[in-house]
This record gives C-alpha cells, sequence and structure tokens, in this order.
C-alpha cells in the first residue's frame, strides 16, 4: 500500500491543539475508534503537562464511548455538533465545559461546504477497504464522512478488519453540487441508486493508514414492555385507519422511523400488524427490529446512512450479506434525511418527544427547558417535510412524576405547524385540520395519562376567546413544581 501504515498513537500525534476534526461515525456504527482513543491520551498528557489540548469535534450523529466518551472523559472537545448521546459529553455540554450547537442532520455537510464552520484540519475516516488511487469503501455508516474527506486538508483512515470488504455495494456515495449549480436529487423511491459504491478521495491527502480489528459499540435496546406495545398498537392501528379512509395508498408508503427504544417497538409492532401491508423504509438509522422484518418480508426495503443493529446481529448479516445487500442501502446523511426527497417520496415519519404540549408543539431535546439530552438528530428533517408527522411518547416519565403532556413545551423543536399527529399508550390524537382549542381537547382528552388529565383539561377551558388558550404566568407551573417537589402532581 502506498500510504504510510501508522499506529493510532504516531496518527494521533498529528492532529493538534485547537484542529478542526471530522470523525466518521453515524451512531456508534462506523465511528473512528482507535484515533480518537490515543487523542484522548494525548489531551490527558498535555493536560497534566499543564498544556492545553482541545479540539472542534464533528461527526455525522452521535458515536461510541471511544470517541465521545473517552474525548470528554479527557477535556478535549471545545466545541462539538451536530448530536450525541454520550452520557460525559452530555455533562460537559450542561455544565458549560464544551460549546454544542445543535443542528438538523441534513444539513450539516452542506453548512460544512459553505464554509459556515471554518476550516477542517483533519478527516478521521473508518473503512473496510482503502486502493492506492483513494477510493474508500467505508463501514457501517456513511453519514457525513464525504464532506469531511471533501474539506479536510488531511485525511487519516482507520482500516478496520473486523467489517468484510465484500460490504463494497451497500453504499451510495453522492455529494450535490452547491447553489447556484445544484441539480434535483435523483431519488424516485427508497430502492434508487443514484452514486458510487466507493468514496473517492484525493489520495495526496491521506496521511496514513491505521488497521484495527474493532467493533461498533452498540449497546443493546431496553425489551419491551406494555407501555411501548401499546404505543407501537396505537401506530399500525392508526395507519391502518389511514389506509381505510383511503388517505395512505393500499401499497403504504416509505417509512421514517426514529432512534431509540420507542421507536425499535414501534416499528416492531407494525411489522406484526397485519393491516399494514410489507413496505419499504427510507429512514437515517436502521436499527435492530429492521433485520427480522427484512427478513421476514415485512419490511421489503431499507435505505438509510447507518446500520446500527447488536454486535449478535452484525454478525448475522455479515454471515448473509447478499441477501442484505439486495435489500439494502446507506446514503450520506444529506441525502438520507434530505427535505427534496422526503417531500416527493411521501414519507411517514415517526419520532419519539420528550414532550409536547397541548398545542401539539413538540420538545426532542431538552429536559425541564434547560439540559440537552441528545439533540435535534434528523427528527426536524423527516417531520417539517413528511406525508404524515407522527410523534409518540409514553404519557407519563420517571415513574408518572413528570407527564409527557404539558400546557407548553419547555423548549420548542417541532412546532404545531409541523406536528400532525401524537400517539401515547393512552391513544392517538389527530391534530389535522383542528384549531388550537381543538388539538388541546383531542391531545388531553386522547393522550393524556389519567393522573395529570383534570389538571390539563383546566388549564385548557379556563381561558375565554383568543385564538389560543393560553395562560402565561401558567404556562410552566407543572414544571415549576416538578422543580421544587420532584413530581408535577398537585
Ligand atoms: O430516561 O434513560 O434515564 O431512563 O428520557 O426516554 O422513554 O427510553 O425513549 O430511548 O426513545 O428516547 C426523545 C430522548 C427518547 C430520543 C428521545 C427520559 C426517560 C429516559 C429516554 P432514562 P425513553 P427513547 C432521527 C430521530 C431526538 C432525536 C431524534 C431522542 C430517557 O428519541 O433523542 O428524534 N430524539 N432522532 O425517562 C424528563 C421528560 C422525559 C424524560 C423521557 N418529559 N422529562 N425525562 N425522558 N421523557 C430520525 C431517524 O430516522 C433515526
Amino acid at each position: 500500500m502506498r500510504f504510510p501504515e501508522l499506529t493510532a498513537e504516531e496518527a494521533a500525534t498529528l492532529i493538534e491543539n485547537g484542529n478542526t476534526v471530522g470523525f466518521s461515525g453515524f451512531t456508534p456504527a462506523g465511528s473512528a475508534k482507535a484515533i480518537p482513543r490515543a487523542l484522548a491520551a494525548r489531551a490527558a498528557e498535555s493536560h497534566a503537562a499543564g498544556k492545553p489540548f482541545r479540539i472542534g469535534v464533528v461527526t455525522g450523529a452521535s458515536t461510541g464511548d471511544s470517541l465521545d466518551g473517552e474525548l470528554a472523559r479527557a477535556d478535549a472537545i471545545a466545541w462539538r455538533t451536530p448530536y450525541q448521546s454520550d452520557k460525559f459529553l452530555r455533562k460537559a455540554i450542561n455544565t458549560g465545559k464544551t460549546r454544542f450547537f445543535d443542528m438538523h442532520l441534513s444539513m450539516l455537510p452542506q453548512n460544512i461546504r459553505y464554509g459556515f464552520l471554518g476550516p477542517f484540519d483533519f478527516a478521521v475516516i473508518e473503512a473496510c477497504d482503502v486502493t492506492d488511487n483513494g477510493e474508500i469503501v467505508l463501514s457501517t455508516s456513511i453519514g457525513a464522512s464525504p464532506t469531511f474527506c471533501t474539506v479536510a486538508d488531511n485525511i487519516l483512515i482507520e482500516l478496520n478488519e473486523h467489517h468484510p470488504v465484500q460490504l463494497r455495494g451497500i453504499h451510495d456515495v453522492y455529494e450535490p453540487n452547491d447553489p447556484p449549480h445544484r441539480d434535483p436529487i435523483p431519488i424516485l423511491s427508497a430502492r434508487d441508486r443514484i452514486g458510487s459504491p466507493v468514496l473517492r478521495v484525493d489520495p495526496a491527502k491521506i496521511r496514513g493508514i491505521v488497521r484495527t480489528n474493532l467493533a461498533d459499540e452498540i449497546g443493546g435496546f431496553k425489551p419491551h414492555d406494555e407501555v411501548t406495545n401499546r404505543i407501537g398498537e396505537n401506530v399500525a392501528r392508526f395507519l391502518c385507519g389511514e389506509i381505510e379512509a383511503g388517505r395512505v395508498p393500499r401499497g403504504f408508503l416509505p417509512v421514517q422511523s426514529g432512534v431509540g427504544n420507542i421507536a425499535n417497538a414501534v416499528l416492531g409492532a407494525m411489522g406484526s400488524n397485519p393491516g399494514i401491508p410489507p413496505f419499504e423504509m427510507y429512514s437515517e438509522v436502521i436499527q435492530d427490529s429492521v433485520i427480522g422484518l427484512l427478513r421476514d418480508g415485512s419490511i421489503t426495503y431499507a435505505s438509510g446512512t447507518s446500520l446500527t443493529v447488536s454486535p449478535e446481529l452484525l454478525q448475522e448479516i455479515y454471515a448473509d450479506l447478499p441477501f442484505f445487500k439486495e435489500r439494502m442501502i446507506l446514503r450520506p446523511q444529506e441525502i438520507s434525511n434530505n427535505p427534496e426527497v422526503i417531500r416527493r417520496i411521501g414519507i411517514i415519519s415517526i419520532n419519539t418527544a420528550i414532550e409536547t404540549d397541548v398545542f401539539g408543539n413538540v420538545n426532542s431535546t431538552h429536559v425541564m427547558g434547560k439540559d440537552l439530552m441528545n439533540g435535534i438528530g434528523g427528527s426536524g428533517d423527516f417531520t417539517r417535510n413528511a406525508f404524515i408527522s407522527i410523534f409518540t411518547c409514553p404519557s407519563v416519565a420517571k415513574g408518572g412524576a413528570i407527564s409527557t403532556i404539558v400546557p407548553l413545551v419547555s423548549h420548542v423543536d417541532h412546532s404545531e405547524h409541523s406536528v400532525q399527529v401524537i400517539i401515547t399508550e393512552q391513544g392517538i390524537a389527530d391534530l389535522r385540520g383542528k384549531n388550537p382549542l381543538e388539538r388541546a381537547e383531542t391531545i388531553v382528552g386522547n393522550c393524556a395519562h389519567p393522573s395529570y388529565k383534570d389538571a390539563l383539561f383546566k388549564y385548557v377551558r379556563t381561558v375565554e376567546g383568543g385564538q389560543t388558550p393560553q395562560t402565561l404566568n401558567l404556562a410552566f407551573a407543572m414544571h415549576q413544581r416538578f422543580l421544587e417537589t420532584g413530581s408535577m402532581q398537585e
């Protein structure tokens, strides 16, 4: 191979304090692992010697512990975007140690190319193969790696033999031109291939290869419980009703499903409901439940930007790769989450809320209006542009101390203008064609937990007149009570 072979430690010494680094990874799938770990060790040594070492960290979305966890514990992250889900990094962000800005994931690559985030010094990319002329076969995600390699002055590659070179062909790498030269993105269905199976980079930028053999650091899901099963059944019931009413075609539409435990349970319930025909996914993350549904034919095709499945399941996929390569495609996040494509092909989006208010505004990112949980991720890309946008959540959190239906959300990510349906284990609130008061009656009546219904009805029914029944000095009374007493209950 014409590129220098480096140890992770040697590669890490090339990166300087203050650099901006784009790391591969969209969820822990395909995340760089060895070089960030070595960078964290380097930062710890520098700090012990009284020298600064902090860098700007940009990735596709969240990553694994070797990246966000190690670097956060070493206090090596000066700033971070566009998404994270690591408990150590979350703490660094919420205590003001790390500057974080939350971004729509589809917009990250173009914002980087437009120069909005400044120059990029390094791209650190995990691959399963690389050729002398700079053709990179990525591993279990694409994310924003094509753009990192386009803009960065230097590229370091983690060549990870944990992933088979036969992954070549699962990726579809495509980077749009920037305005005023952008063309329509020629995707008319979830299956369309528009780009290249490899990422082509300028070989002169590749500063070295680090050989690794490391699994993606993907944790399992909480087992489905009664609440998540009921949410899933309600979603399936709602969608069957849409087919019966003739609003969703009998052949169904492509589905996007969010991240996390609830989304995993919802997909499982949809797959096992006989009223829902086999469907395609045009989504962001391909999670565990998709794999069984691809095998049994309930899902006929899955398009995403990352293959985020538990380690045992990934081995099953690798043992049967030709079957899955026929039914799966990985795209850059700017394409998997592209508003133009989402609107054109008519996606049914299903995402999870932290809280929703009685008018249909949704908070996906903050606890009690203040502390960041993960970030908006792709939920805004899909919700704003979906054929039907659905949000799900349990009606209560923290053992009933928190109602997820509140008078006014303490932080807004998705406004009442984009959110069409809210579903909890209690029921379904279809908000289409309803004014704010009608929406409030429907959300409280159908979705709120019985222990909070009276308080919420009282809130919306005491105001007379006005378009939206809001009482500003009481809007956050439930949140305030939780902060003072540990429960929203009166
Ligand atoms: O806390 O972890 O301490 O138990 O939030 O909640 O119920 O396990 O749900 O794993 O699905 O995550 C919105 C965070 C939900 C996620 C969110 C607490 C709750 C629990 C997790 P514990 P659950 P999930 C991209 C889609 C934004 C990004 C996105 C998310 C923890 O779905 O990050 O949508 N979404 N990407 O107890 C205080 C409340 C709470 C609360 C829940 N109201 N107050 N804590 N929790 N509600 C598009 C794709 O295509 C993938």
